[in-house]
C-alpha cells in the first residue's frame, strides 16, 4: 500500500512537472519573438543550480566514503595482502584525484562561463604542447601504475620458495570439500573418474580398484520375475540394488512398481541389449534409487532420444572402466604418483584450520560448473575450473583473536544477527566492533545456492594446527 502511494506520488509529480512546462510554452509563444526566449535571470538561476548541484554531489560522496568506511573490509591478513592494499591505495589516490579534479573544473566552468548576452567565448582550435602534455602525463601515469601492478601480480603468483603446505578445495554445486596433503607435503594423483564415495577422487590403487568394481557390476539392478505382482496397469517387482548392497554390505530389496506400457518398454530394451529377459530382468546403466528406475523406465525408455539418457549413463560407466583400467597401467609405471595419496586428509566440513606464518599452496578444482575460492580477509581469488587444477599460495600472518584485535582497533564493524529458531525471522540486528572472522565463498554465481559455499577459516599457531591436523583421519 505505502509502495502504492509512493508511486502515485510520483506519477503525479511527473504530470505536475509536464502541466507547467506546457503553461510555460503556451507562456511564451505569447510573448514578443523578439525578445530573448530565456531570461538572464533563468540563466544565472541555472548555472547556480548547477555549481549547487556539484558541491551537493561531492559533499555526498566525501560524507558516504568516512560514513560507510566501517563497513570496509579490515586491512590484510596475508603477506601479499599488504601489497595488494599498498597498491589498491595508490591507485585510489590517483583515480580520485583525477576524478575529483577534472570534474569539480567540469562544474566550475559550467558555471563561471555561462551565457551572457555579448559576451564571445575565446576561439582556441589547438595547441601542440597542450596536446602533448595531456598525452604524456596520462600515459606515462599509466604506464607507471601498470608496471607496478604487474610486478606485484607478478611477485604473488610466482613465489620463489617452496610452500610449508599444500591444500586441494573441491567446489561443487553447493559447497567446498578440502584436502590437506599428509605427512609425505604432497597431494595425490586425483581424477573425476573416482568421484563417488571418494568426494574428491583420490586415485589411490585401492580406490581405483573398488572403483573399478563398482563401474562394472554396482550399477546393475536385477529384478526377479518370480517375486511380479500385476495388476491391470502396474507390475511390481522385487530387485536387488547391487549399488546399495556394495555400500551397505548387504542386499537390498527394492521394490519397482512399473506401469505395463513402462515394463513392456524395459523388455524391449533388454532384449536389444541380449540380456536374460526370461526370468529376470537386468537394469544396467543406474546409481541410483527405485524411484529413479521407475522414472527412468516409464517416461525415458523407448522414447525417441530419451533413450539417451539411459545409454549416456551405460556410456559413462564403461568409459569410466577404461579410464581406470588406463589408470592402473599408469600405477605400474609410476606407483608413487598414486601412493602420495594414501596419507592425504580429506576434510568434509566447512571449518579448517590453517596455521599462521607458514606459505599454503592452494590447488583448485571444480566438479560442475566454474567456481570462484575467494578468501577476502586474505586478498586472494582464483577461479575453480572444471577440467583443470588452478592454484593460488599466500601466507596468512595473523590469528582470529590477531585480526580481530585489528579490525577493532581499525574501527571496522560488523552486523550480529539474531533469527526466530522457529520461523528464521530477523529479530534484530547489531552493529559490533571487530571482525566475525575468515572466510572462504564461492564469488561466482554458480546456482541457486551458491550463497551457501562457505568454508569458515581459523588460523592458529603451529602447534594447535600441528594438533587438529594429527586427528583427523588419513585418507588409507
Ligand atoms: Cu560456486
Amino acid at each position: 500500500m505505502e509502495l502504492l502511494l509512493i508511486l502515485l506520488a510520483i506519477v503525479v509529480a511527473c504530470v505536475a512537472v509536464v502541466k507547467v512546462l506546457k503553461a510555460k510554452e503556451l507562456v511564451d509563444a505569447l510573448k514578443d519573438p523578439e525578445s530573448e526566449p530565456i531570461s538572464s535571470t533563468e540563466i544565472r538561476t541555472n548555472a547556480l543550480g548547477w555549481l549547487v548541484f556539484g558541491i551537493v554531489l561531492f559533499v555526498m560522496a566525501f560524507v558516504q566514503m568516512i560514513v560507510f568506511d566501517k563497513y570496509m573490509l579490515p586491512s590484510a591478513a596475508s603477506v601479499h595482502g599488504e601489497d595488494i592494499d599498498q597498491l589498491m591505495k595508490i591507485t585510489m589516490i590517483l583515480i580520485m584525484s583525477v576524478f575529483f579534479l577534472t570534474q569539480g573544473l567540469l562544474f566550475w566552468f559550467g558555471f563561471k562561463y555561462y551565457f551572457k548576452p555579448g559576451k564571445k567565448a575565446f576561439w582556441f582550435p589547438h595547441d601542440n604542447r597542450l596536446e602533448m602534455a595531456w598525452t604524456i602525463v596520462p600515459a606515462t601515469v599509466l604506464i607507471l601504475l601498470i608496471t607496478y601492478g604487474m610486478s606485484t601480480w607478478d611477485d604473488i603468483m610466482n613465489p620463489k620458495a617452496t610452500p610449508d603446505l599444500k591444500v586441494e578445495l573441491v567446489s561443487e554445486q553447493f559447497g567446498w570439500t578440502t584436502r590437506f596433503a599428509g605427512a609425505d607435503s604432497t597431494l595425490g594423483e586425483a581424477s573425476f573418474a573416482l568421484y563417488g564415495k571418494n568426494a574428491v577422487g583420490i586415485a589411490t590403487k585401492n580406490a581405483i580398484l573398488d572403483r573399478l568394481a563398482e563401474c562394472k557390476n554396482n550399477n546393475t539392478v536385477v529384478i526377479s520375475f518370480a517375486s511380479k505382482i500385476e495388476t491391470d496397469s502396474t507390475v511390481t517387482f522385487t530387485g536387488i540394488n547391487h549399488y546399495d548392497k556394495k555400500i551397505l554390505g548387504k542386499d537390498v530389496p527394492m521394490n519397482v512398481t512399473l506401469s505395463k506400457i513402462a515394463f513392456e518398454n524395459a523388455l524391449v530394451l533388454s532384449k536389444k541389449r541380449g540380456f536374460d529377459v526370461t526370468s529376470k530382468l537386468i537394469v544396467k546403466g543406474f546409481v541410483t534409487d527405485s524411484f529413479n528406475l521407475e522414472a527412468e523406465i516409464a517416461y525415458g525408455w523407448n522414447k525417441g532420444n530419451k533413450l539417451d539418457k539411459v545409454e549416456t549413463s551405460i556410456k559413462n560407466f564403461n568409459a569410466n572402466v577404461l579410464r581406470l583400467e588406463r589408470m592402473l597401467k599408469d600405477y605400474a609405471q609410476h606407483p608413487e604418483k598414486y601412493d602420495n595419496g594414501k596419507d592425504d586428509i580429506v576434510i568434509n566440513d566447512n571449518n579448517i584450520k590453517l596455521p599462521k606464518g607458514k606459505s599454503i599452496e592452494f590447488q583448485f578444482r571444480s566438479k560442475d560448473v566454474i567456481h570462484s575460492a575467494y578468501f577476502p580477509h586474505f586478498r586472494a581469488q582464483m577461479n575453480c575450473v572444471p577440467g583443470m587444477k588452478t592454484n593460488f599460495t599466500f601466507t596468512p600472518n595473523e590469528t582470529n583473536e590477531e585480526f580481530n584485535a585489528k579490525a577493532i582497533e581499525e574501527g571496522r564493524v560488523y552486523l550480529e544477527i539474531t533469527r526466530d529458531e522457529n520461523t528464521g525471522e530477523i529479530l534484530s540486528s547489531v552493529e559490533k566492533l571487530g571482525s566475525t572472522g575468515y572466510i572462504l565463498l564461492c564469488n561466482k554465481v554458480c546456482g541457486s545456492s551458491h550463497f551457501n559455499m562457505k568454508v569458515f577459516i581459523d588460523v592458529v599457531e603451529q602447534d594447535e594446527f600441528d594438533a587438529w591436523i594429527a586427528a583427523q583421519k588419513t585418507f588409507e
